[in-house]
């Protein structure tokens, strides 16, 4: 894909997730990255996509990248002979999820700096905390990412993305994922994050903790109860949509999908966090990691007004 018509770049580990619902020993493959589902859910709401990674080259690795480029992203991999793809295993039940990643060594946490030779340049770059956690080198790739030694000229954003099981505990976390976020334009964080890393979730503390610049975006994550979104000074809103729930899985990077595309639309605050809302519903009614696509009239009515109309009114 030419680079002229490229809205976001994503890079990060995507593994194959096994994955069982309710004590079933069936299980079911999906492919599942924080990065990858973000360029997916960002491909379903009609952007252009990259995601950039390195996969072992076995047969989990051309699932990965059959599955996301059949979903319209353009997938930049290396496929590593040398080291396997990334694989967790999940049991979701009624009362939760729980996994175990089988990932150390793998093709991905052989990124480093030099994988952004073939990023190429796009309107946005997308990262998360998950890829410093995956070794040395993958760790100065998002620093070169966040720090614009790419000469990457767009926008950068950065998810917390605090996957406990990759570090030593909170405190090395937040010691490397701090700075990290100080320099991205827009930074995602989920409360239970927040408390875990920075032991608040007061969104004047977490600013200061998290934002360099006021008039960077700090977006605040409540799961259903809603989100909000500090930006240059002021404080935006809104709740979460009601939806029967079968996964949470993929939630936080659907709603990142949203409110990145509307952020590239140049929507208001209220309306950004209102299509992260609609995207990170969707994910959760379904076991993949990635909303179902949307109809093509479906998609056509998302608009800053109707989605305003839709919170506002009776369609809710
Ligand atoms: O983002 C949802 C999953 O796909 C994610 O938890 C898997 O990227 C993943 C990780 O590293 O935990």
């Amino acid at each position: 894909m030419p680079d002229s018509q490229l809205d976001v770049i994503t890079i990060g580990e995507t593994m194959v997730a096994f994955v069982s619902r309710d004590g079933s020993t069936q299980y079911q493959a999906v492919a599942a990255g924080a990065e990858s589902n973000v360029a997916i859910g960002l491909a379903r709401l009609g952007l252009s996509t990259r995601w950039v990674s390195r996969l072992g080259d076995d047969r989990l690795g051309s699932f990965i990248e059959s599955t996301v480029t059949g979903a319209g992203v353009d997938a930049a991999v290396v496929r590593d002979a040398e080291a396997p793809t990334g694989v967790m295993v999940k049991h979701v039940s009624p009362t939760g999820s729980t996994g175990r990643y089988y990932r150390r060594g793998s093709a991905a946490s052989r990124l480093s700096a030099a994988d952004l030779d073939r990023a190429g340049s796009a309107r946005w770059m997308h990262v998360t905390g998950i890829t410093p956690a995956l070794s040395p080198t993958a760790a100065a790739l998002v620093e070169a990412v966040l720090d614009r030694t790419t000469g990457h000229a767009g926008g950068v954003s950065f998810d917390v993305n605090y996957r406990p099981a990759l570090w030593s505990g909170p405190d090395a976390a937040a010691a490397v994922l701090r700075p990290l976020a100080r320099q991205a334009d827009v930074v995602f964080v989920g409360d239970d994050e927040a408390e875990a890393l920075f032991g608040t979730t007061d969104f004047g503390e977490l600013a200061g903790i998290l934002l360099d610049d006021p008039q960077r975006q700090l977006v605040l994550k409540h799961g259903a109860a809603g989100a909000e979104v500090m930006s240059a000074g002021s404080l935006a809103r809104v709740p979460g949509l009601s939806v029967d729930a079968v996964d949470e899985t993929g939630a936080g990077d659907a709603f990142a999908a949203g409110y990145l595309a509307a952020n590239l639309a140049a929507w208001d605050p209220e309306d950004r966090l209102r299509l992260g809302h609609v995207m990170g519903s969707r994910v959760v009614q379904v076991i993949e990691d990635v909303p179902p696509p949307f109809a093509d009239e479906e998609r056509a009515g998302l608009s800053p007004g109707s989605l305003a109309e839709w919170w506002n009114g009776s369609e809710r």
